[in-house]
């Protein structure tokens, strides 16, 4: 009895989703990026064909939505006969049934769906492996779906494909709600989920694992992105290891600049930055989201020149020797005196509002203010005397303020 196989576990494909946030004058690299949810998805099947899976799960929102024709499903169609193994999918809150209409195109041999409206057990035989699941019918699904999926069979490896956010995950619509106890209780093997887009190992005993979005669509989905293969050996778990398959990629990075005094400073430490991006992406485009950070003398001077200032981080990303565009420049950056310039350095002991109070307690003070006020007074036509004692506490308020803000 065979019980010594692999299998490949992929959600959340978004096939038809637009890229959101990329600017580029570049139309080579918009095209890629344009191509980037198919591309992965193809590269997961090349690379399921290399490794000879036995099978694969997809667990949910395969259609990002309503396909405005049928090439979306005719491509993914495609792929799939290319697997040339079966595959499992369930339909998610993106491509709920009620949300992807499919009866034009056939299904290939080797697809296999599970059901809306109740549970369903797939088996495959020879391996005695018995695949439990229910889709989504609506896009909306609160229900508890796993709380309904059968026991374990016995002397089977069973696996459990739902699409869920378990108990909450931030960004994420809190779909299928239900807890790791749920799943634990059914005595599965595996529990192959969906929904979530970041890469999640949930649970160990049994294995509960998000493989998270197939290919990252926006600045908010940073980092490698693909699925896992998962090898079982004598019926157990032996290892899930993530196949990285996306075909671009989407980062954040801070360059940090304080103490930089000057432009070729600044552009030196923003250049490395961009070189440990780029080594990172592994020759995959990326679309960069960079924050400029700290206090430094250019301050005032760089968010003067923003849109030059782009430019000018454009032509370092070219020379980053990756493939870097820019998704948006931010700029988080404070004044700072040059320390060249042989100034007194702030002093942290420096207690402002004490030296204000005691100044507001001086009688050389007080005359001098009364004598302002005078003058005040005469200017306006009326008495200011008695909001004095009123206007000394915002005053002092106010310069705290000021000297906690940093602005130098
Ligand atoms: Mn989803």
């Amino acid at each position: 009895m065979p019980t010594t196989f692999r299998f490949l576990h992929a959600a959340d494909l978004h096939l038809g989703s637009a890229m959101d946030g990329l600017a580029t004058p570049d139309a080579a690299v918009a095209a890629r990026f344009a191509g980037a949810a198919r591309s992965a998805f193809s590269r997961l099947i090349d690379r399921a064909r290399a490794e000879a899976v036995d099978f694969a799960v997809i667990a949910g929102d395969v259609y990002d939505g309503r396909w405005s024709d049928a090439s979306i499903g005719l491509y993914f169609m495609r792929e799939v006969a290319r697997l040339g193994r079966p595959l499992f999918m369930l339909a998610g809150n993106h491509d709920a049934e009620s949300i992807v209409a499919r009866a034009a195109i056939p299904d290939p041999p080797n697809l296999h769906r599970f059901a809306v409206r109740r549970p369903e057990t797939h088996r495959i035989e020879a391996l005695r492996v018995a695949l439990h699941g229910q889709g989504f019918a609506q896009r909306a699904e609160t229900r508890n779906l796993a709380a309904a999926y059968p026991p374990a069979e016995r002397g089977w490896f069973n696996i459990g494909v739902l699409h869920s956010a378990l108990t909450g995950r931030a960004g994420h619509e809190p779909y299928a709600p239900c807890t790791p106890a749920d799943l634990r209780a059914k005595g599965y093997d595996y529990w192959a989920l969906g929904h979530v887009h970041a890469y999640e190992e949930v649970a160990r005993d049994p294995w509960v694992v998000f493989p998270g979005v197939l290919q990252g669509r926006s600045v908010r989905e940073t980092g490698a992105k693909g699925a896992v293969l998962v090898s079982v050996e004598d019926g157990r778990v032996a290892a899930v290891e993530r196949l990285v398959v996306d075909e671009v990629r989407w980062a954040q990075a801070t360059a940090e600049l304080t103490g930089a005094e000057d432009e070729a400073e600044a552009e030196a430490r923003i250049a490395r930055l961009l070189a440990g991006v780029a080594a990172e992406a592994e020759g995959r485009p990326v679309a960069l989201r960079l924050h400029l950070a700290g206090a430094t003398p250019l301050a005032q001077r760089l968010r003067a020149r923003r849109a030059a200032l782009a430019d000018r981080v454009r032509g370092l990303c070219v020379a980053s020797g990756g493939e870097l565009c820019l998704e948006s420049l931010r700029l988080d950056l404070v004044p700072a005196r040059p320390a060249a310039a042989g100034l007194v350095p702030a002093d942290p002991s420096l207690d402002l509002a004490a030296l204000l109070a005691e100044a507001a307690a001086d009688p050389a003070f007080r005359a001098r203010m009364a004598q302002e006020i005078a003058e005040l007074e005469r200017r306006l036509g009326r008495t200011l005397e008695e909001g004095l004692e009123a206007l000394l506490p915002e005053a002092q308020a106010l310069a705290a303020e000021r000297a906690a803000g940093g602005t130098g």
